[in-house]
C-alpha cells in the first residue's frame, strides 16, 4: 500500500476536519443502520481521540464503539479511475459504509488500511461516509486487552487500572491519523519496496522491487534525481512483479550526519507511454551487527533517546503536525540521535519526519505487555498481521534501523513462559518477521520481572532491556541499584555474547520537586539517576545505546501509582524541560559514534 500522493496519474481529497459523531455502548448502530448516515449535535474533529474531546459529556473513559459521519464531494473527473478510502491510523477496530453499502473493515490500531470504493462512489456527488470505531480489546487482540475478570483470575486485584488496560498508556479511542478518499488509474503500482547498500565507500546499490496490477506487456521505469545513467532504469512487468536495480556512484550515503535523500521516481509504462506514477525519498545506507557492534554504514553508532508515546492534551493520540515538529526540535536540541516507537508504529508523518532529520528509530509492534496464558491462535495471527502491516508501512525508511516485535512480554509472570511457551511463541514471531525483512535486526525489550532468562534473548540480534533499579526496585538507592544492574548486565552479556541496549531506564520527575538528599520524584533523583546509570552503560563496551524513559510526560489509565500521568518524561506533557534535559543535554553533546 503506497501513501497516497497527487501527481499527473493520482489525486487525493483530504478528509479532515468535524464529523458527525455517536456513542453505541449498546451496538444497537448496525441494526438501527446508522451506516446509512445520521444527524447529530455531537461533532467529533478528525484527527483526534473522543476521550479527550468530550470529558464534558462523559466519555473520558469510554470503551466501546462509535459512530462518525461525513460527506465527501468526489469529482466527476476522477471517472474511470480506481477510488480508494485511506485511513491512517483507527484505534483499534474500524468498519466502513459508504452511501449505506459496507466497504470493510480492519483489526489493529495504528496502522493505515484501505478499502478499494470505485462501485459504491457516486461521482460528482457528496458521497455519505460513515465509520465505526471501536477501541476495545481482547485477549486475542494485539496489543491485548483485560478485563475485570482477568485481573482477578491472574491474582492482581491491586493491580487494577481504570480504564482496564495491560499497559501503562491511555488506551485512547478514535480516528487519530489522516482519513483520504484517493484516486488512482485502472493500471497502478500497487508496492514499492526498496534495498539499499553500500557496494564501496564510494557506492551505492539501490534494488527496488516494484509490483503493479496491470494486464498486458508493461515494463517499469525507475529514476533518481532524474539521472537516467544509473545503470539499467527499465525493467518488465512479469506476472505483476519487476526488480529494477541501480548503482550510485559518489553517494551520499544516509546517516545522521547527513540524512541525505534522493529522489526515486517509478513508472508504469505501456510502450513509451505513463500509465501510473510514483514519487518517494529514499536514504541509501546499510544496517548490520559485526562482532557485537550496531554498524550503519560500516561504522559503530551509539544510540542516544528515548522511548517515547504519542500523547498530548487535547489531542490525545490524533497526530499533529505542529507536535511533530517541534518534538523534532526538542529532540535535536537535546542532542537525541534516535528513538523507539514505543510501544506501537507511529504516524507515518513521524517516520517521513525522521528520515528527513536523520533520526534512528526503533520501530516497533503493538504488541505490548503480552501474556501468553491468555494468548491463542488468534492472538498470533493478529500479531504476525500488525507485524506484516508494520513492515509492508515502514520497510523504506532509511530511519527505521531496528524492528521491536514486542514489548515487555510474560510481564506478570508465568513459570510456563520461561518453560516453553515463550520459546516456542517467539521462535514463530521472529520467523514470520525475517520472512519480511532480512536487512534489519530485531529484538524485544525484555522486563526486570522476567530477568536474563526471557526466550526473546535467544531470537533477538540486540538484548534489549528496561530497568528502574533505584525505581521499581531499590526505591531510593541509586547507588545500589547501579551495582545490581552492571552485575545483571555483565550476566547478559557473556550469556548470550550479543549486544545490550538498554531500551528503558528512568524515574518518575514532579517539575518543580527538590530536595537535598536522595528523594523519588524530585528532580535532583532524575538526574542523578540518568547520569549514573549513563555513565554505566558507557563504561561497558557491549553497551549499544541508551533510551531514556520517557521523552515526555505521558496520559495513563487511573492507578493508584499514577498521578493522572506517568511522569518519567525529560519534558512535561506540554513540553516543558525537567532540569534533567539540561543535563542529558551536555551528556548527549558528543559525535554520534563516540560513547
Ligand atoms: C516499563 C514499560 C513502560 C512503562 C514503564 C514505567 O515498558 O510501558 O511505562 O515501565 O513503568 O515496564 O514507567
Amino acid at each position: 500500500m503506497l501513501y497516497p500522493q497527487s501527481n499527473a496519474s493520482r489525486s487525493q481529497l483530504q478528509c479532515e476536519g468535524f464529523w458527525k459523531f455517536k456513542v453505541d455502548p449498546q451496538k444497537v448502530g448496525e441494526e438501527e443502520e446508522w451506516y446509512r448516515g445520521f444527524d447529530s449535535d455531537v461533532e467529533i474533529a478528525v484527527p483526534g481521540s473522543w476521550n479527550e474531546q468530550f470529558e464534558e459529556i462523559g466519555l473520558s473513559n469510554y470503551i466501546g464503539a462509535a459512530w462518525y459521519c461525513n460527506t465527501v464531494f468526489v469529482p466527476q473527473d476522477w471517472h474511470g479511475r480506481r477510488i480508494w478510502i485511506r485511513i491512517g491510523s483507527a484505534d483499534y477496530d474500524a468498519a466502513i459504509w459508504l452511501n449505506g453499502t459496507y466497504v470493510g473493515q480492519h483489526q489493529g490500531g495504528f496502522l493505515p488500511f484501505e478499502f478499494e470504493i470505485s462501485s459504491a462512489v457516486v461521482l460528482g456527488e457528496k458521497n455519505v461516509l460513515t465509520i465505526r470505531v471501536s477501541n476495545e480489546l481482547s485477549s486475542e487482540t494485539i496489543p491485548q486487552g483485560i478485563s475485570s475478570e482477568d485481573f482477578v483470575r491472574e491474582g492482581r486485584l491491586r493491580e487494577e487500572t481504570f480504564p482496564p488496560a495491560r499497559f501503562d498508556f491511555f488506551p485512547y479511542g478514535g480516528i487519530h491519523r489522516p482519513v483520504l478518499v484517493h484516486a488512482t488509474p485502472q493500471h497502478y503500482l500497487e508496492s514499492i519496496f526498496i534495498d539499499t547498500n553500500l557496494q564501496s565507500t564510494t557506492t551505492g546499490g539501490v534494488r527496488i522491487r516494484v509490483a503493479a496490477r496491470c494486464e498486458g506487456s508493461m515494463s517499469v521505469r525507475c529514476t533518481i534525481d532524474g539521472e537516467h545513467d544509473l545503470g539499467e532504469t527499465v525493467s518488465p512487468v512479469h506476472e505483476g512483479f519487476a526488480v529494477v536495480t541501480l548503482t550510485i556512484k559518489g553517494c551520499r550515503f544516509w546517516s545522521p550526519r547527513d540524512p541525505h535523500l534522493y529522489l526515486l521516481h517509478v513508472e508504469l509504462l505501456t510502450g513509451e507511454d505513463v500509465v501510473d506514477e510514483y514519487e518517494m525519498k529514499i536514504g541509501v545506507r546499510q544496517v548490520s551487527i559485526v562482532k557485537g557492534k550496531l554498524l550503519l554504514n560500516g561504522k559503530p553508532i551509539y544510540l542516544k533517546g528515548f522511548g517515547r508515546h504519542e500523547d498530548f492534551p487535547v489531542l490525545g493520540k490524533a497526530v499533529s503536525s505542529p507536535l511533530v515538529v517541534k518534538d523534532f526540535g526538542l529532540m535535536k536540541w537535546i542532542n537525541a540521535n534516535s528513538f523507539r516507537t514505543s510501544h506501537y508504529p507511529y504516524s507515518e508523518e513521524m517516520m517521513s519526519m525522521a528520515d528527513r532529520k536523520g533520526f534512528l528509530v526503533i520501530d516497533e509492534v503493538p504488541a505490548v505487555s503480552l501474556d501468553l496464558r491468555r494468548a491463542n491462535e488468534k492472538t498470533l495471527t493478529a500479531h504476525r498481521q500488525a507485524i506484516k502491516e508494520l513492515i509492508e508501512r515502514d520497510y523504506n525508511h532509511p530511519s527505521v534501523i531496528v524492528w521491536a516485535l514486542g514489548n515487555e512480554p510474560n510481564l506478570v509472570g508465568d513459570e510456563a513462559y520461561q518453560q516453553g511457551s515463550g520459546a516456542r511463541y517467539w521462535e514463530k514471531i521472529f520467523a514470520f518477521a525475517r520472512s519480511l525483512d532480512s536487512t534489519r535486526p530485531m529484538t524485544v525489550p525484555n522486563c526486570t520481572r522476567v530477568g536474563v532468562t526471557d526466550p526473546v534473548f535467544e531470537f533477538s540480534d540486540i538484548l534489549a532491556i528496561n530497568r528502574y533499579y533505584g525505581w521499581y526496585e531499590f526505591p531510593g538507592r541509586i547507588e545500589h541499584g547501579i551495582t545490581v544492574m552492571e552485575r545483571e548486565m555483565d550476566i547478559l552479556h557473556s550469556k548470550y555474547s550479543k549486544p545490550v541496549l538498554v531500551t528503558e531506564f528512568g524515574a518518575d520527575t514532579i517539575p518543580g520537586l527538590h530536595s537535598i538528599s536522595d528523594q523519588m520524584f524530585t528532580e535532583e533523583y532524575q538526574e542523578e539517576f540518568l547520569e549514573r546509570y549513563i555513565k554505566l552503560l558507557r563504561s561497558k563496551e557491549y553497551v549499544i545505546g541508551e533510551h531514556v524513559w520517557n521523552f515526555a510526560d505521558f496520559k495513563t489509565p487511573q492507578h493508584f501509582r499514577r498521578v493522572l500521568m506517568n511522569m518519567k518524561g525529560i519534558f512535561t506533557r506540554t513540553r516543558q524541560p525537567k532540569a534533567a534535559a539540561f543535563k542529558l543535554k551536555k551528556l548527549w553533546n558528543n559525535a554520534e559514534h563516540e560513547k
